[in-house]
């Protein structure tokens, strides 16, 4: 019988390769995000695969009662979750923090930390229930090192990484695995967002630089998950090989 994997924010980047990567080998998948349009087409991509069975969730994770009520109304057969990616959130702005603006601070911390929690909650207790599964959370380098004008984003990675390391201390007795994953730069729409669409700015952070892919870190969620059942990676920095830490890169002219 075919695994379950969930994706939060599978409509771009990180989860979309996940997706695929998942798809490919034999996965149901359970792809959510909040832009309809694009988990349609991802939706149609993956059906392609021919073996397996996607369902897509169109919410938002920061709404607690929508995701409480899409979770407690999954189909039966949708309930056995094997792999839980942790996956949605974003970077809003770049400013020092005396300049912040507080909406874009609500947004980073509702998103990528209560989000986290409200999609952990209504998940886990599936989880449990069967004695089995593996959440992975994808934090950054951002939550191992603060830089300069990261203050609110860096913050909420520290957070996700606290809160993996909480998880699988919590659900230790469970047999639940916890994968925290700490990307460096890699190059999704995650720019794109942060500069509030401001496609040139977004392009300029990856100038002289072999930025991580998407399909990179899939494959890193791929090869956690598939480790025999009684091994289970706590956690991984991947960066590019220009990048050395979040405040240590090397640009070619
Ligand atoms: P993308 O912007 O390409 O993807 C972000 C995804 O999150 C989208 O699918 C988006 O979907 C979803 N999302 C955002 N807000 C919400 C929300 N409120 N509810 C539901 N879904 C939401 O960026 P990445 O793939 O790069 O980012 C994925 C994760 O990786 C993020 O947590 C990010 O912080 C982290 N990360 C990224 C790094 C990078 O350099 N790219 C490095 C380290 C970590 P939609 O808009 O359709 O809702
Ligand atoms: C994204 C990586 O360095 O832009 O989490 O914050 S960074």
């Amino acid at each position: 019988m075919n695994k379950t994997i969930m994706i939060t924010g599978a409509t771009t980047g990180f989860g979309k390769a996940t997706a695929e990567k998942f798809a490919a080998n034999g996965y149901n998948i359970i792809i959510t995000g909040r832009r309809k349009d694009l988990l349609d087409e991802l939706e149609n991509k993956l059906n392609a695969f021919g073996t397996i069975k996607v369902l897509s969730l169109c919410f938002d994770v920061r709404r607690k009662e929508e995701v409480e009520s899409v979770i407690t109304n999954l189909p039966e057969d949708w309930k056995n979750i094997d792999v839980l990616v942790n996956n949605a959130g974003l970077a809003v702005g770049l400013s020092h923090i005396q300049d912040g603006d507080s909406e874009d601070w609500d947004r980073m911390i509702d998103t990528n930390v209560k989000g986290l929690l409200y999609v952990t909650r209504a998940v886990s207790p599936l989880m449990v229930a069967r004695n089995k599964g593996h959440i992975f959370n994808i934090g950054s380098i951002a939550g191992k090192d603060v830089y300069e004008n990261g203050n609110a984003y860096c913050a909420s990675k520290f957070a996700v990484g606290a809160l993996s390391k909480a998880m699988r201390i919590d659900m230790l007795k469970n047999n639940i695995r916890v994968t925290l994953i700490a990307p460096g730069m890699a190059e999704t729409e995650f720019s794109i967002v942060r500069f509030n669409g401001d496609q040139q700015r977004a392009k300029n952070v990856y100038k002289g630089f072999d930025a991580l892919t998407a399909e990179d870190i899939a494959g890193v969620i791929y090869y956690c998950a598939t480790l025999p059942e009684n091994v289970c990676i706590n956690e991984l920095e991947i960066t590019p090989t220009q990048q050395a830490s979040v405040n240590h890169s090397f640009r070619r002219e």
